[in-house]
C-alpha cells in the first residue's frame, strides 16, 4: 500500500524528479541528500507505527572504560545469517525483517532512490527530545567492508546531523608537520558540514567517509519532539 502510493506520486508526474543535493567531501567521500524523499503524510504513517510497534530498548554502552546508559532507544534488524552487529560494547538483538512488513516498504522506497543498493540490515534510533543524542562516532565496523554505503531515512522533529572531518595521524595533507601543529592553523570550515535532517528525508554517506569523518546528532534545547531515524547498511 505504501509504495503503491510512492509510485502513484512519479506516474502522475513522470517527469518531476526528487532534488537531491551531493556534497564532495574531496578523498572520495560524499554525501547526499534527499530532503523530500517521502512524502509527508506517508512519513507521519510511518513514524506512528514505528513509534508503537517496535521493541525500543535503552541499552547499557561502554565508552572509554565507562559504562552509560545510551542517550537514545534503539532496535535492530537483519537478515538471518550474517555476521552479528556489535559496538560500544553492545550486542543488539536482531528481529527479522518479516517481524515489521512495514521496514519492508522503507527498505523499498530507499532501494529505489539508490539504484544499485542493496542494504541487508537497519539499526533504528528514537530520539524523544532535545536531550537525547549520538555522539561523535563513524560506522566504521569491519562488517560493512572498506566504503560502507549508510543510508539514513528520517521520521518526525527535524534535528541537526554533523560531519566533521578526523584529525589526520599521519601526513595526509602532505606536511611533514605534527598533527597537532597542522590542526591549529589547519582547520577551516571544509572540514564540517551540518545537514538539517527533515521530516522525510535521506541522507546517504558513501565512500570513505567512515574512514575519514565522523558524525554526531548533538543535543538541541529546542527539539522537543520525538524523532525517529533509520539507517540502512549492508553486511558483508
Ligand atoms: O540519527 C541519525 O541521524 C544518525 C544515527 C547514527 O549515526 C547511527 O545510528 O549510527
Ligand atoms: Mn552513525
Amino acid at each position: 500500500m505504501n509504495v503503491l502510493k510512492l509510485k502513484a506520486v512519479s506516474e502522475e508526474n513522470p517527469n518531476e524528479t526528487v532534488k537531491r543535493e551531493t556534497v564532495d567531501l574531496g578523498n572520495g567521500s560524499d554525501v547526499v541528500y534527499i530532503q523530500r524523499l517521502i512524502p509527508s503524510d506517508q512519513s507521519w504513517k510511518w513514524f506512528h507505527y514505528l513509534d508503537k510497534h517496535i521493541p525500543w530498548t535503552r541499552p547499557t554502552i561502554r565508552v572509554f572504560g565507562k559504562s552509560f546508559l545510551q542517550p537514545r532507544d534503539t532496535c535492530y534488524v537483519a537478515t538471518p545469517g550474517l555476521t552479528e552487529l556489535t559496538y560500544s560494547g553492545y550486542q543488539p538483538h536482531a528481529y527479522s525483517w518479516d517481524d515489521y512488513p512495514p521496514l519492508k516498504d522503507m527498505l523499498d522506497a530507499v532501494h529505489k532512490a539508490l539504484p544499485g543498493s542493496s542494504f541487508n540490515s537497519l539499526l533504528l534510533n528514537r530520539y524523544n527530545g532535545g536531550n537525547d543524542y549520538v555522539g561523535w562516532h563513524s560506522d566504521d565496523e569491519k562488517l560493512y567492508g572498506p566504503t560502507p554505503e549508510i543510508a539514513s531515512l528520517t521520521f518526525g522533529c527535524d534535528r541537526d546531523f554533523v560531519l566533521k572531518k578526523k584529525p589526520c595521524k599521519k601526513s595526509c595533507d602532505g606536511s611533514d608537520e605534527p598533527a597537532s601543529k597542522r590542526l591549529k592553523k589547519g582547520s577551516h570550515d571544509a572540514d564540517q558540514h551540518t545537514f538539517r535532517l527533515r521530516h522525510g528525508s535521506l541522507l546517504v554517506m558513501r565512500g570513505y567517509t567512515q574512514r575519514d569523518w565522523i558524525h554526531s546528532v548533538p543535543k538541541r534545547a529546542k527539539a522537543e519532539a520525538t524523532r525517529i531515524n533509520l539507517t540502512f547498511r549492508r553486511v558483508f
